[in-house]
């Protein structure tokens, strides 16, 4: 979603701020803008769609400056126009970007009117430039004025503003929003993701909530919601510049789609490195959080949260614990009754979704302590949340349709119910091994499934001209159908909807008819039986059946019936192995209609707001 770009340097900044916009673009955006401290000058420029479009008109009007910040929005407060675009400015003194949402913006914006601020957008962001402003013009300084007008504000926020009042310093503060400070030599940075200044530097300070930053080019100074200087550590970020890189690739989710033999390996080195499911893999503390846990509780959203429903079949066949899942936004929000012996999960490919966490949040207040974050992010906002945490290495994931990070997620759940059950005396020696070499060919059963692109590509061009799909899976493999439902809706826009192969009968059934594709994932596990008498209702009302399956299903095409067949049945982590063909059966669909694959409309990667 939004992202948040600023420098203070001995050199012109634009180019390090148009940099870091870009390197943010693949949160997803709508506009995009600068605001400059040019001599005595506050100069913006901002436009609708790409970055490099703003970046043309800053380059027309000669935009240069030792001092910045940048934005790339995505609207929640106002239309997509170039007015609500920010930075937002006040009396053309100050300039801000925000990310997140300021929730008494109606409240704070009619005293502001009767202070005699007038409003040139529709946004919530506004309110914040006019607040530093009014305390500015009683006589604070920018840092004291910015921290006067953040305890007005309810609500998220991650700021930064310059002023021209003061043009030796940036000023940053957040809470509830991601925003970090980069370290470099006579030249300091903020960013709301280090991939943004990562060209300038990997030395990073994370502001934690309530903080409040001044930066200059020689200083950092934190200040914490009291009001009192605080140290916070220096980390050195360790996200690889190549990881943001194209490469070969026509788009990134194809690149990522590729990645995931590698990411698998990655994520699963430490269970292989230790060939045991330690407890340690979770942290230091895991085995005191995990050994006598009553139950499992998961929560997440979108791809993440069908992760955790393919978990829980894992979860209880496995460790025997009971295991429920639930969207975080709707956990968050509901009366839960809450047993602190039960495990909360957080799945979080960004770390920093923010109803995930504030479910966390909301778990912890109701007595939960024993949490356990899985995210890909290390050092977001959600891991440093939780006791434990276990990290996807599926490195930076930039297509905002999720694929390595989905299947990333999956092993490391697997991990987890392998580790649950053996602290709870329910995994014996010959299956603990089995489990592991499972683990172990994973890596080259998914290269085995991406062997199938052509074939699925020529599915693809079928689906292409559709307006609606029905995906179908039993058992472990339901939430695999989904999550490929998920992905054909992202990025090719066909509405797609996916049921329990079971359920069919009871309603979805009406839909079918010959224009109807009926994908079905249908692995040779022992629900096959069931899932080819469904398949034999949609047949019997002329559906069109797209069956993924594997060698040992015996399974072949016949007339309105194709066939792919992954190698051989891997068994317990077969749903794994699903998860590959339906992604590139989505990519490929949406290649032949020509939508913008790696950012599809109204949607972005990190959701940092409700
Ligand atoms: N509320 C602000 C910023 C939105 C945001 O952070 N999106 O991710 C606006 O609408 O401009």
């Amino acid at each position: 979603m939004c992202g948040i770009v600023g420098a203070i340097a001995d050199r012109d900044v634009v180019p390090v701020l148009i940099e870091g916009l870009k390197r943010l673009e693949y949160r997803g955006y709508d506009s995009a803008g600068i605001a400059v401290l040019d001599g005595e000058q506050v100069r913006r420029v901002r436009r609708t769609g790409r970055v490099a479009e703003m970046e043309s008109a800053a380059q027309s009007e000669g935009f240069r400056a030792r001092l910045g910040i940048g934005h790339t929005r995505w609207a929640t407060h106002g239309g997509v126009t170039e007015a609500n675009a920010h930075p937002h400015v006040s009396f053309g003194e100050l300039a801000v970007v925000h990310n997140g949402i300021i929730e008494n913006h109606d409240e704070q914006r009619e005293v502001l009117r009767a202070k005699g601020y007038a409003f040139e957008s529709q946004t919530d962001t506004e309110v914040i430039a006019h607040l530093i402003h009014f305390h500015q013009s009683q006589g604070a300084d920018l840092l004291a004025a910015v921290q006067k007008a953040v305890q007005e504000l309810v609500g998220a926020y991650a700021i930064a503003v310059v002023s021209k009042r003061e043009p030796g310093r940036l000023i940053a503060a957040r809470m509830g929003c991601p925003l970090l400070v980069g370290l470099g030599e006579g030249e300091n940075f903020i960013a709301s993701d280090v991939s943004a200044i990562l060209q300038a530097t990997r030395q990073v300070i994370f502001l934690e909530e309530g903080d409040t930053a001044e930066i200059t080019r020689e200083s950092v100074r934190v200040f914490n919601a009291a009001g009192a200087a605080v140290e916070r550590d220096v980390h050195m970020s360790d996200v690889s510049l190549a990881s943001l890189e194209l490469g070969p690739y026509r788009h990134f989710m194809q690149k990522e789609i590729h990645e995931q033999p590698r990411a698998i390996a990655d994520t699963i080195e430490a269970v292989m490195d230790a060939n045991a499911f330690n407890p340690l893999l979770f942290g230091a503390d895991a085995e005191n959080v995990l050994r006598d846990v009553e139950g499992v509780q998961i929560l997440a959203c979108g791809t993440s949260y069908y992760a955790g429903l393919t978990a829980r079949y894992w979860i209880e066949a496995i460790s025997g614990l009971p295991c429920s899942v639930e969207i975080a936004s709707e956990y968050r929000y509901r009366k839960a009754v809450a047993n602190p012996k039960h495990l909360i999960v957080t799945i979080s490919q960004s770390g920093e979704t923010l109803d995930t966490m504030e479910a966390l949040k909301y778990a912890k207040s109701l007595g939960h302590d024993r949490t356990l974050s899985i995210c890909n992010v290390p050092e977001s906002a959600i891991p440093r949340a939780s006791r434990l945490v276990y990290y996807t290495r599926a490195g930076a994931e930039i297509g905002v349709a999720s694929t390595k990070a989905f299947t990333t997620q999956l092993v490391a759940l697997f991990t987890l119910a392998a580790t649950l059950a053996k602290l709870h005396g329910r995994l014996d020696v010959e299956q603990e091994g089995q489990y592991l070499d499972a683990l172990r060919f994973l890596p080259g059963s998914v290269q085995h499934a991406l062997n199938l692109e052509p074939q699925v590509t020529a599915w693809a061009e079928r689906f292409a001209p559709k307006q609606h799909a029905l995906f179908l899976g039993r058992g472990v493999h339901y939430p695999i159908a989904l999550e490929g439902a998920l992905k054909l809706k992202e990025i090719s826009y066909i509405h797609a909807e996916a049921y329990p192969a079971g359920e069919l009968k009871h309603g979805p059934l009406a839909l079918v008819d010959a224009a109807m594709p009926v994908v079905v994932i249908a692995p040779n596990d022992a629900l096959l039986e069931k899932v080819k008498s469904n398949m034999q209702e949609v047949r019997a009302r002329g559906g069109e059946l797209f069956v993924f399956t594997d060698e040992d299903s015996q399974f072949g095409p016949s007339e309105g019936v194709h066939v792919i067949r992954a190698p051989r049945h891997v068994g317990v982590l077969s749903p794994v192995v699903h998860a590959i063909p339906v992604q590139m059966l989505a990519y490929h669909a949406a290649l032949a209609r020509g939508t913008d694959v790696d950012k599809p409309r109204n949607l972005a990667k990190s959701v940092t707001v409700e």
